[in-house]
């Protein structure tokens, strides 16, 4: 459903009015130069955005991925999303696992749903983590497009610490990696090998977009997953693999297809003790892995 065909109609509210000669935040960059916004805390009303999203009957999708051994980091992220995540919306969990009877037993509140997708496991964990883009791609068509109007996509290995709701939604978004937020184009982990489809060259680059979490329309994202895929069929076949897999695929996507929002790394931290000065919310934070001993990367 578009955005801009939806008629929505607010009813009479009370909030503080905003003021044309202060931003709401100054330390930050709140657009980008093609007037995406960056969500940061502090930068958005959500009684606004749940306002409107509430009018449209918004219906989003979460997917994850838990093959193998990942199966364990379910019971976290659902419980924990269950707390944070679109709280008050309709929700369906998407989980892809090739061991559906490992699926922990969750109760959810009303509205949401958990659905368990049997999926194949690959030997590689490269290609786990690749082929989720030709899975989430191929559900788009025949499935999600039918059952949720937007879609956020995120790893496994993660919890929700904060609230993350429909101030994220947008046709196709994607998240400041925790790690590059600020660091300068060269310093950006890219592709810089020119035999491989996600090269990007060292004066080109927005953002390092992280892997962990991007979304959109289910048409946004089937448009993001099949170039992704695609690409990462085209190096298959010239026997390369870009340095960080999916995640180099999706940031050369974004070069050229300008996300129409921006996800602060609020979105994408690490569980960092205290709280920064910038970072006032850890809302979406990865789960360690040498804690859990799962994997040997
Ligand atoms: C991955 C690496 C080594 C051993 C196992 C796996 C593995 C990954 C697995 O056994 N089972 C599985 O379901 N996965 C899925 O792939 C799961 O959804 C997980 O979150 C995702 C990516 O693997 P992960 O989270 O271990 O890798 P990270 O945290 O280093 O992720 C970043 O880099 C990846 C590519 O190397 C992706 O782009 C990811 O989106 C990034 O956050
Ligand atoms: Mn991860």
């Amino acid at each position: 459903r578009m955005e801009l065909l939806e008629d929505v109609s607010l009813k009479r509210m009370l909030y503080e009015k905003p003021d044309t000669l202060k931003p709401p935040r100054t330390d930050v960059l709140l657009v980008t130069p093609w007037l995406a916004p960056i969500v940061w805390d502090g930068s958005f009303n959500i009684d606004i955005l749940n306002a409107q999203f509430h009018q449209r009957h918004v219906r989003i999708g979460l997917t994850v991925f838990a093959i193998k051994k990942y199966t364990v980091f379910m019971k976290p992220l659902l419980e924990t999303a269950e707390k944070f995540f679109m709280v008050g919306h309709k929700v369906n969990y998407y989980v892809f696992t090739d061991r559906a009877k490992e699926m922990p037993n969750i109760t959810l509140a009303d509205g949401r749903q958990l659905e368990v997708l049997e999926v194949p496991s690959y030997k590689r964990w490269q290609d786990v983590s690749m082929r989720r883009m030709e899975m989430i791609r191929d559900h788009s068509r025949k499935r999600f497009i039918n059952e949720v109007d937007y879609l956020v996509c995120v790893d496994a290995d993660m919890k929700f610490m904060d609230e993350v709701g429909v101030e994220i939604l947008s046709d196709v978004f994607g998240t400041l990696h925790r790690a590059f937020w600020g660091a300068s184009r060269t310093q950006f982990p890219n592709e810089r090998r020119k035999a491989s489809a996600a090269y990007i060259p060292p004066d080109e680059g927005d953002f390092y977009y992280s892997g962990s979490i991007f979304g959109g329309t289910v048409e946004g994202v089937h448009k993001l997953t099949n170039f992704c895929h695609h690409e990462m069929l085209t190096d298959k076949e010239n026997n390369i693999e870009a340095i960080w897999h999916d995640e180099s695929y999706l940031n050369k996507y974004f070069l050229y297809h300008k996300p129409t929002k921006v996800l602060s790394a609020e979105y994408h931290w690490e569980n960092y003790p205290g709280v920064g000065t910038i970072i006032k919310k850890k809302r979406f934070v990865l789960i360690r892995k040498n804690d859990t001993a799962i994997r040997n990367k």
